[in-house]
């Protein structure tokens, strides 16, 4: 069985890598087509190694006969042509906000709630969580697993890729611009991003969180166990890609250093490089390009009666985004739960 999948968002970074990574897992396509705003539209991008494509324009595509659609074009446009493509048959898996938190859209990553994904069939659309959220709960289902975690504390080091391709542009010419002496302005970030760290991603909400910070904590409850209560302080760093998090958490019950060692080794999706010594850690350069949520600097934290703390990355494009919606779509066609519509 192949499918024709549409990659809606096609010329962006995510879109760009969940073509990429169609192609590298060889999900069984029948036919792929790259859609965008009509600004793009007769642009090329790459399918892999396999093929280039010309964008076509969202506005005018015609859904039927297309099974799977991956989306991450900005949550407004998401709002627009989700639903219709939904409506016109085909399973939408979407990598914005716009539909995470609604009931009947499930937020799905497969190591931890993949069973969550027969829940889709009423709307069509299943939506694919925020990169931060996604690697933190790969790493904490296997310890949830083994003690319940109650509470989460995590501190966040996230890319400017997460941003988009203008705030990767905005770090690399402000750098340049700061070792030349040139005159530069901040335009994708609020203060400047180059040799500097800021505390804010996404807009704030009332109680003077940040959107993402609320949206850890909300998306965690919805995959992992609506008991967790999560705190996060979400910064962003200058480094191009992969996202890091210094977490603490605490547990119901005990939990030693050895057992969580043993369930993360064990878990899917999940690297354990956790030496103890200079370099024994995995960092988000190391990250980048890889598909592995990695675990370290792995300790007890004897402020709590439960608790560890430990460092996790990911590469925020992979994982954090077009890996994991492919994977949604990998998991789906080994459910059953979608089937080519016309030939295949
Ligand atoms: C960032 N995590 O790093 C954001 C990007 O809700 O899908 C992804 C935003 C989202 O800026």
């Amino acid at each position: 069985m192949s499918y024709r999948v549409a990659v809606v968002g096609a010329t962006g970074a995510v879109g760009r890598e969940m073509l990429k990574t169609l192609a590298e897992r060889d999900f069984p396509v029948r036919e792929v087509v790259a859609l965008a705003s009509g600004r793009s539209t007769g642009l090329e991008v790459s399918f892999g190694e396999r093929a280039v494509l010309k964008v076509q324009n969202l506005e005018r595509f015609d859904f039927k006969g297309t099974d799977i659609a991956l989306f991450s074009p900005g949550a407004a446009v998401s709002a627009v042509h989700a639903p219709r493509a939904a409506a016109a048959g085909c399973v939408v898996i979407d990598n914005t906000s716009q539909f995470r938190m609604e009931p009947d859209v499930p937020l799905v990553v497969p190591e931890v709630n993949a069973h969550h994904l027969k829940r889709f069939e009423k709307r069509r659309i299943i939506a694919n969580p925020n990169c931060s959220t996604i690697q933190m709960v790969v790493a904490l289902k296997p310890l949830h697993a083994i003690a319940r975690v109650k509470r989460v504390v995590v501190s966040t080091y996230q890319s400017v890729s997460g941003a988009g391709k203008e705030a990767m542009d905005e770090l690399f010419n402000q750098t340049r611009a700061i070792y030349v002496n040139d005159p530069t302005t901040p335009e994708q970030f609020t203060k400047p991003i180059a040799f500097n760290c800021i505390p804010h991603i996404d807009r704030f909400m009332d109680d003077g969180a940040t959107k993402e910070e609320w949206k850890m904590a909300a998306e965690t409850r919805k995959i992992l166990d609506p008991d967790i209560a999560v705190i996060a302080t979400c910064v962003r760093v200058p480094v191009f890609i992969g996202h890091a998090e210094a977490l603490h958490v605490e547990f119901e019950g005990p939990i030693t250093e050895e057992q969580a060692w043993e369930a993360l080794r064990e878990a899917p999706g999940v690297q354990l490089v956790d030496k103890r010594e200079d370099g024994g850690y995995v960092t988000q350069v190391d990250a980048a390009g890889e598909d592995a949520v990695f675990v370290s600097r792995l300790r007890r934290d004897p402020t709590v009666p439960h608790g560890l703390a430990f460092w996790c990355v990911s590469d925020n494009l992979r994982k954090g985004a077009a890996l994991n919606a492919v994977q949604i779509a990998e998991a789906l066609v080994e459910q059953g739960l979608v089937t080519p519509r016309r030939g295949g």
